[in-house]
């Protein structure tokens, strides 16, 4: 658990931990039973204002504004140290707070771990350049400022890792951060706030605010204190907090929505292609951006391909998410649920569902669950071909040809990620350059390293998280013009 005032979560400002000065609470649900476990606080515009105005003073004034890249790289390796040390017990947090078996977010937190090493890598190394001019005599060059207060908008599926990615570039460049956790899943990002304090940040350098996102982060969308948001969440209310965050020019942010094309050859490793097409939707019991929801598989070889996935899909175990043995947890919510299942049954007119698409029952009636549920020859202009369903559920269609799998890969609002499985280099090299997708995988899926830029093409967003690009984000340029006497 974390930082409670008897039920009732604490806010983390300038600092210290306080009870928001609103009364206003919402249930903290266990999806896995159904059953309140915390009561988030809800913070009221006041609190918002203070963690902003606490932001702000350590970005200008405090001990952080003073610290070198340097002495940026050795809080962090600290903050790692403390999150490595922590991971079971954030693990734990994570799981009743959100469902995903316990395996996967103790594993996260190391992740993590991981991502704020790498990051803090850069914090010694953001440099400018110098500068060719046309002028004779003179020096140019770029100074890398850190953007400033940064409001870190996180939605649930994967809370630890996502606040992670963007607090590791934005500390790395110096800047400071409130952090609004999704409503729905709270818990571990307030204890990623107790390994902020425990590794010795300044007060202020990291805030965790929590509450609804029409009160507490639209709020932060629009304080005048805020020069960046990096908002993580669906494509629909990136659309409106891009918007909001124009109107006064804040630096943004928007990692988006997915429905990436997973594409299997004739000729490729179908072991391994319907272990990576199982994978790329089961983890996290679908509820994470990169899903490779859509599996194209070429005629000659779709219905081996799907009679692979069948089997390996029912072989996963899905059940208490604190059990060592499961592998797929239920999904975040009621609402959630119906919508998940409202999706398979408005597509079984026009498709055929070879496995799942129901509720489970029995010992897991209480709790969010869903069966893996894979649907064949899908109209790919249904909803459920098209739209991001965010659980487990595989949509399959076959195709002939490289050019009409690309088509189809690419006939989607969205452009996050996508899979290739085949060992002929021409396939492999020409289907990858052709997508429009922040990522691309082939014969592998969902490989993600603090290295690598992530982020989305078209409808997935906007901006890179991961690798040098993510750091360079959170900076601001200077041009610096010197007019130098002759010697
Ligand atoms: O996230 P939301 P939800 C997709 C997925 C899912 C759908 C909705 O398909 O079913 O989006 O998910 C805060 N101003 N993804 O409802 O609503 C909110 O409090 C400022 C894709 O959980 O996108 C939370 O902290 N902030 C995805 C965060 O935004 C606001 C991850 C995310 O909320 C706000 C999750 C407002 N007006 C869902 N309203 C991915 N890219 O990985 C809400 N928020």
């Amino acid at each position: 658990m974390t930082r409670m005032s008897g039920s009732r979560t604490q806010l983390y400002i300038d600092g210290a931990w306080s009870e928001a000065t609103s009364d206003e609470t919402r249930p903290v649900i266990n999806p896995a039973t159904g059953k309140a476990i915390a009561d988030m606080a809800i913070a009221s515009t006041a609190d918002v204002d203070r963690a902003v105005a606490a932001a702000r003073a350590a970005l200008e004034t405090g001990p952080w504004s003073q610290m070198t890249g340097y002495a940026r790289r050795g809080l962090l390796l600290a903050f790692a140290r403390e999150l490595r040390d922590a991971a079971a017990s954030i693990g734990e947090t994570a799981t009743d707070d959100m469902g995903m078996p316990l395996m996967f977010t103790t594993a996260s937190t190391i992740v993590a771990a991981d991502y704020v090493e790498y990051f803090a890598g850069w914090a010694d190394k953001i440099a400018g350049e110098v500068v060719p001019t046309p002028v004779p005599g003179a020096l140019d060059y770029t100074i890398r400022h850190p953007v400033g207060v940064v409001a870190a908008i996180v939605p649930w599926n994967a809370p630890i890792y996502i606040s992670i990615s963007k607090l590791a570039p934005a500390l790395a460049a110096g800047c400071t951060v409130v952090l609004k956790p999704s409503e729905e899943a709270p818990l571990a990002p307030l204890k990623l706030a107790e390994c902020v304090e425990r590794a010795g940040f300044p007060p202020g350098v990291v805030n965790v605010v929590t509450g609804l996102g029409p009160g507490v982060g639209a709020a932060l969308v629009a304080h005048p204190g805020v020069d960046k948001v990096s908002f993580t969440g669906g494509t629909e209310l990136g659309r409106v907090i891009g918007a909001e965050a124009a109107r006064t020019f804040k630096r943004v942010a928007l990692e988006l929505g997915g429905k990436s094309a997973n594409i299997v050859f004739a000729d490729a490793d179908l072991d391994a292609a319907a272990m990576g097409a199982t994978m790329a939707v089961l983890m996290n019991t679908g509820q994470q951006c990169i899903a490779g929801s859509r599996l194209l598989v070429q005629r000659p070889v779709y219905e081996e391909v799907l009679g692979k996935v069948a089997a390996i899909t029912g072989g996963w175990s899905v059940g208490d998410p604190r059990a060592s043995t499961s592998q797929v947890g239920p999904l975040i919510s009621e609402r959630h649920l119906d919508r998940v299942v409202g999706y398979v049954g408005e597509a079984a007119a026009s498709g055929r569902v070879v496995l799942g698409g129901e509720r489970l029952g029995g010992d897991l009636a209480d709790g969010f669950y869903v069966g893996p549920t894979l649907v064949a020859d899908v109209d790919t202009t249904s909803a459920l071909w098209r739209e991001e369903v965010f659980g487990p559920v595989t949509v399959a269609v076959p195709f002939d040809t490289p050019a009409e799998a690309v088509a189809l890969a690419n006939d989607s609002d969205f452009g996050l990620a996508g899979g290739v499985w085949t060992h002929d280099l021409d396939t492999a090299h020409g289907v990858a350059g052709a997508m429009r997708t922040g990522t691309v995988w082939v014969n592998s899926y969902l490989a993600m390293f603090p290295s690598a830029p992530f982020g989305g093409h078209k409808e997935s967003g906007v901006g890179r998280e991961g690798g040098r690009v993510a750091v360079e984000e959170y900076t601001e340029l200077t041009n610096v013009f010197l007019q130098l006497r002759p010697v």
